[in-house]
């Protein structure tokens, strides 16, 4: 012991492995004790306790490479009080915020950023006193020797300055010593890259939560890679302009379809109630299992004659995947090349989005319910951007672990949970609940539903069915719900499956169930397997099985159009699936496309029909070179609204942009509560049309976890009670 502390104090290398000591000691209290990481198992645990080491070695190494004995110790200081401020900045913003300081927000230029404001520093706990205790520790002896000094002087004494018994280590480190621990540092963070990587695939690719990058990787390497990417949006953006959106108009103009009198405005002023359908594929409406139906509910609820439902969907998605089904949903514009447009752009973007424009032009209350981390896929920075008024995330719901599965709350739970907060929203409502529990790995336990396994050799293919079943009989239970609490006469319901949930690699050990032969499998099947249901139903809706073709590019403008709400002046690259006008080329992400009678992948071209693939005659070769053409150009326009934020430069149709700063998502039921208890008897919630009486009760559910206790279902959680509603989100709100 008295020889490391001699090390310490005599050594460069001793004393440079002090302050690394202390970072990440400071570090690890950051992320148990201020961070909500959610860590869970040995490798991300271990990932954790470990990520602080390699890059703070790497930067205090930068101090062994010098000469000048003063300048060495001086930069190890340097690094040291820099990666203080950094973490102790990231405290202070996430417990305001939920999230970690961008650099975007550092420079004042995010959207959102009010930074660290002076209620940040309102938040100080005694704890934080442990970030610091050092640096004050040092000032404090300092300012008193200062003193001692000052007396000394007066006395004309020879002056003492402490040192702490640190004597500059003049000796340069050993040939190689630097290198070697250099080495060794980025030796650490390539490991925890590695593994990252294996246990969570893709994850810089995807950047889809803040959370995930900092529970991998670490603090100083978010920042640093937030650093790279701010810097290269901000180089595309600085060379655009407003010129830039003609070509974009001309396209979406000209590409425009008007509204079929047949259906338009035909749920004009009703709630829209919009389910997320968790991985849903197409092929899972009217497929059994053991001859037993794995969605007999969606099964019936398609035949119905109030349901208006589209066989011929496809999903349309890149590597953003949910988040990515959502942009296009909400924004009419394609998701990104690369990546996840929430994600990387979500934040700072200007977009003309379904709960901005409805709220603004039909007086919609805006609303989303995710019973999962808010942070995923950046969706509580993004949603904001969307102009979304509230979002009741995993705060917002009961988080037993037998309640939840990887992604969320089981979906009976998140059904049942999300009433008590629906109710409450004034009337007419915009809403999207976003189901998990049918979600890779595809697990569900057999207490909660005794769906028989598949018996394929694939334990994921096998989960699938059971999975899918058991969110179908939530859906079940909730739409009974919404029949005897009175809110279905009110509501157009829409649901739509995001994109697939068995991927092309298993493909073929799915097609025996599906009645092929594996070894006949080609890409032309993957692609038809990209069907994702898209189901209408309304009281009075005009229903049918449409077969027309379309993708998720072209739900934004059909649901605009049945709620009597114009399209035709914003940017949205679909058109609406009900016109006579529609466009049926869907594209996908990779820019392969399928037609009502072709597939086009790469250079091959399927026949729809027999799956055949066919050598064009020079006619079809020119008809579908032209069609490629389009389906390039398409993407390319939606990719440049996208990389260079153009929308900042149109405002269509008086639609006023949305200042994110002024939502807050902490406050999101307090503030629908007071909204309610000020309009007093103008309020149009369910609640208040019901008496002022909850319909909670009209809830059932055989969700064995609420069996014995419902408290769930009608208590608020005390921390989402607490937070005080904003004047500003309460007005936007009404
Ligand atoms: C989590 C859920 C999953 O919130 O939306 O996203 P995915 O992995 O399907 O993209
Ligand atoms: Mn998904």
């Amino acid at each position: 012991m008295s020889t490391l502390l001699h090390r310490v104090r005599t050594t460069r290398l001793g004393f440079l492995g002090l302050l690394l000591g202390l970072l990440w000691l400071k570090t690890l209290f950051a992320y148990y004790v201020d961070f909500d990481l959610g860590a869970t198992g040995i490798i991300q645990q271990g990932l954790m306790i470990l990520n602080p080491l390699g890059t703070s070695a790497l930067l205090l190494s930068a101090a062994l490479y010098l000469k000048k004995p003063r300048r060495a110790y001086a930069v190890g200081i340097f690094v040291y009080l820099l990666l203080t401020l950094l973490l102790f900045a990231n405290v202070l913003y996430y417990r305001e915020f939920s999230d970690f300081l961008t650099i975007a927000t550092m420079l004042g230029v995010s959207k959102v950023s009010q930074g660290l404001g002076a209620s940040s520093l309102n938040m100080l706990t005694p704890h934080d006193l442990i970030y610091g205790f050092d640096i004050i520790l040092v000032v404090v002896v300092l300012l008193l020797f200062g003193g001692y000094n000052i007396w000394r002087f007066l006395q004309n004494a020879p002056l003492r300055w402490p040192h702490f018994g640190l004597t500059l280590d003049r000796r340069l480190p050993r040939y190689h010593v630097p290198q070697a621990v250099s080495m060794l540092a980025i030796a650490l963070f390539g490991v925890t890259m590695a593994v990252s990587e294996l246990n969570r695939p893709n994850l810089l690719t995807r950047t889809f939560d803040h959370n995930y990058i900092v529970k991998y990787l670490g603090l100083a390497p978010f920042t640093l890679y937030d650093g790279v990417k701010t810097a290269q949006n901000s180089q595309v953006r600085a060379q655009a302009d407003a010129s830039d959106m003609d070509q974009v108009l001309q396209y979406t103009r000209s590409h425009y379809a008007a509204p079929n009198v047949e259906y338009a405005g035909s749920a004009k002023g009703k709630n829209v109630i919009i389910i997320h359908l968790e991985s849903f594929q197409q092929f899972l409406i009217n497929f059994k299992v053991d001859g037993q139906e794995v969605t007999p509910f969606l099964n019936s609820l398609v035949k119905d004659k109030n349901t208006l439902s589209f066989d011929n969907f496809f999903n349309q998605v890149g590597a953003g995947k949910t988040s990515d089904a959502e942009n296009m949903l909400e924004t009419g514009t394609y998701g990104l090349e690369a990546g996840s447009l929430f994600a990387s752009l979500g934040t700072d973007n200007t977009f003309e989005a379904a709960p901005a424009i409805l709220n603004q032009k039909a007086g919609y209350t805006t609303a989303v319910f995710h019973g999962g981390a808010g942070s995923f896929w950046n969706r509580n920075n993004t949603y904001k951007s969307l102009g979304y008024q509230y979002f009741f995330d995993g705060d917002y719901y009961a988080q037993n672990s037998d309640q939840t599965t990887d992604y969320g709350i089981k979906d009976k739970l998140m059904f049942g949970e999300s009433v008590k907060y629906m109710e409450r929203l004034q009337q007419p409502f915009y809403s999207k609940i976003i189901t998990t529990t049918n979600h890779y790995p595809f697990y569900i336990a057999d207490t909660d539903t005794d769906f028989p396994d598949a018996g394929t050799s694939d334990a994921t293919i096998n989960g699938y069915f059971r999975t899918a079943h058991y969110l179908d009989a939530a859906l079940k239970e909730f739409f009974a719900y919404l029949k005897s609490s009175g809110l279905y006469k009110n509501s157009l319901i829409m649901m739509y499956g995001d994109h697939y949930g068995i991927s092309n690699d298993r493909n073929t050990t799915l097609a025996p169930l599906l009645g092929k032969n594996a070894k006949d499998w080609t890409s032309f099947d993957d692609a038809q397997l990209q069907r994702v249901p898209l189901i209408f139903n309304m009281d009075g809706l005009k229903g049918g099985i449409k077969h027309t073709y379309g993708g998720e590019i072209d739900v934004l403008p059909t649901l605009m159009h049945l709620l009597g709400v114009n399209s035709k002046p914003y940017v949205q690259f679909g058109t609406d699936l009900l016109s006579a006008q529609h466009d049926q080329t869907v594209a996908f992400r990779n820019h392969n496309f399928v037609t009502p009678r072709y597939t086009i992948i790469g250079s091959k071209i399927y026949l729809n029909q027999t799956g055949e693939l066919i050598h064009p005659n020079a006619n079809l070769k020119a008809q579908i070179t032209q069609e490629q053409q389009q389906v390039n150009q398409e993407l390319a326009l939606s990719d440049t609204v996208a990389s260079k934020n153009l929308l900042r430069f149109y405002v269509p149709d008086g639609l006023i942009p949305i200042d994110p700063a002024k939502i807050d998502y902490t406050t999101s039921l307090t503030t629908v509560l007071a909204t309610e208890s000020q309009l007093g008897n103008q309020s149009t919630s369910l609640y208040s049309k019901n008496g002022n009486q909850s319909t909670v009760d009209d809830f059932r559910t055989d969700a064995p976890e609420l069996a014995d206790d419902r408290s769930a279902l009608t208590k608020f959680p005390k921390s989402v009670l607490k937070q005080t509603p904003s004047s500003s989100s309460s007005s936007a709100a009404q």
